[in-house]
């Protein structure tokens, strides 16, 4: 198997992390994102959107980060995408959660037109409007995460057990540090990332994007 990816990607690093976490045999190919690689007739033959991650299994390709993470799950019958329809039911439904509520306001709303800048608004009042937009929905998101889906006693997303919605959550709610967010205000998000930064893989994976992060100018930027 190949994987298309860039270290500083978030949809990327759920899937270095299993990939490291479980020893899958991957050829992990780096697609230059700040050289524009990825724009580049090559890669868009091999994927029309232009975005990592795509995996390729044989003669089969795939985008999609959240799809390739089901999809290497159940290649390697990990027990960390249950077989129970409803445990699966419910991993299915928190990654879903991440990908379209947390992702839209936090990754994109909040996060990226601040730091990237080919995500910035191209006026001052429209760039104001975006992230304060953002920065609202996206704090409302992290309180239902606090309080409604973790709550004090869960370990993991889903429950008691690691699953692929912890690998795909935490590299979204890490964004909130990347731009300078004190996570105590979330304190039951704080213990379930603080879990996931304790595993051995974790440094490595996200050295990259923590790398470029120490170089923002943190307390300039919206937090939530
Ligand atoms: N829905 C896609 C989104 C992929 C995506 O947005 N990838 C970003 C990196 S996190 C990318 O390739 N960005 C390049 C660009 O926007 O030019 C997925 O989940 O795989």
């Amino acid at each position: 198997m190949k994987l298309y990816y860039h270290p500083a990607s978030t949809t990327s690093r759920p899937l270095m992390m299993f990939i490291a976490d479980n020893g899958v045999a991957a050829e992990m190919q780096i697609v230059d994102l700040f050289t524009g690689e990825h724009m580049g007739e090559a890669y868009a033959a091999v994927n029309p959107n232009r975005l990592v991650p795509v995996l390729e299994d044989g003669d089969f390709r795939l985008t999609e980060s959240s799809a390739i993470l089901k999809y290497l799950a159940e290649k390697i019958d990990s027990p960390t995408y249950p077989k129970d329809l409803r445990q699966r039911a419910r991993v299915n439904e928190m990654m879903d959660w991440i990908n379209t509520q947390l992702c839209r306001d936090l990754a994109y709303g909040t996060v990226y037109s601040q730091i990237f800048p080919f995500h910035k608004r191209p006026t001052e009042e429209s760039q104001r409007i975006t992230v304060a937009w953002g920065q609202e929905r996206a704090k409302t998101w992290m309180k239902v995460l606090d309080e409604k889906l973790l709550g004090p006693d869960k370990l993991y997303l889903c429950g008691p057990e690691l699953t692929i919605a912890d690998y795909y959550g935490a590299s979204f709610v890490h964004l909130a540090e990347v731009i300078g967010s004190d996570l105590s205000a979330y304190p039951n998000v704080k213990g379930w990332l603080d879990r996931m930064k304790g595993r051995s893989t974790w440094q490595k994976v996200y050295e990259a994007i923590n790398g470029f992060a120490n170089q923002l100018p943190k307390g300039q930027l919206a937090t939530v």
